[in-house]
């Protein structure tokens, strides 16, 4: 018998790529049977609603996503709250299921979040800043120029032609790396086109159902 996780609620906003890796991962997870019930609540970060009482009373940094829980507390930080819901409905896992297989996908999603997703939230918040941030072209400029290097190495492990980063199955390495793509096209950060396989790893990955119910760019 499969675990069923009910009654938490997830706090998020369209695009912003931290709420939108635990998205992914939910619907993934629930594509591949998974049994996660999680209600999706809506924090309008453009009206500044993350820095309200009520929502500072949920993450006293301001931030999404949040994960509350069924006993009124609350959990922050993107990929510990996607922990927290893999050891709790650990069927089918998404993470692996040995120990190094573990490791290796840990280690693509952290290329994916600190080399992808990072460089691609300053470059935007340093150019056209969706929360009205100050612009900054020498953070933008520091960023385009470390941006590339996980790309190309992300870019060569699919070179094999593997359909996920991890291989065979979709993993929470490829929900980081769609939000932060995601967020990349949102904000106009260029990807080189010459990555051919990290960008047919893009178009194929975005064409599946749990991405499509998530993605809007
Ligand atoms: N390290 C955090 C980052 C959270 C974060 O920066 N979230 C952004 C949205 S992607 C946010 O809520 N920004 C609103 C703000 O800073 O006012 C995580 O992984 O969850």
């Amino acid at each position: 018998m499969r675990a069923i996780l009910r009654g938490v609620k997830l706090y998020f906003f369209p695009v912003a790529p931290n709420p939108t890796k635990v998205r992914l991962y939910i619907e993934e997870k629930r594509a591949a049977g998974g049994r996660l019930d999680v209600v999706p609540e809506v924090v309008d970060l453009r009206s500044g609603e993350q820095k309200t009482p009520a929502h500072l009373a949920r993450n006293p940094l301001g931030r999404l996503p949040v994960l509350e829980l069924d006993d009124g507390s609350h959990l922050t930080e993107s990929l510990p709250i996607i922990e927290y819901l893999e050891e709790t409905c650990p069927e089918p896992p998404m993470i692996g299921r040995s120990p190094r297989e573990r490791a290796r996908v840990r280690e693509l999603e952290r290329i994916a979040d600190l080399g992808v997703l990072v460089p691609c939230a300053r470059i935007v918040h340093a150019t056209k800043s969706p929360l009205g941030l100050p612009a900054s072209p020498e953070v933008a400029a520091l960023f385009r120029r470390i941006l590339p290097e996980a790309c190309k190495l992300l870019d060569e492990r699919l070179s094999d032609g593997r359909p996920f980063l991890a291989g065979e199955r979709a993993t929470i390495a490829d929900c980081t790396l769609a939000a932060a793509l995601q967020f990349a096209r949102f904000g106009g950060v260029e990807i080189d086109a010459g990555l051919e396989h990290l960008l047919r790893w893009d178009a194929a990955y975005r064409g599946r159902a749990p991405a499509r119910a998530v993605l809007v760019l």
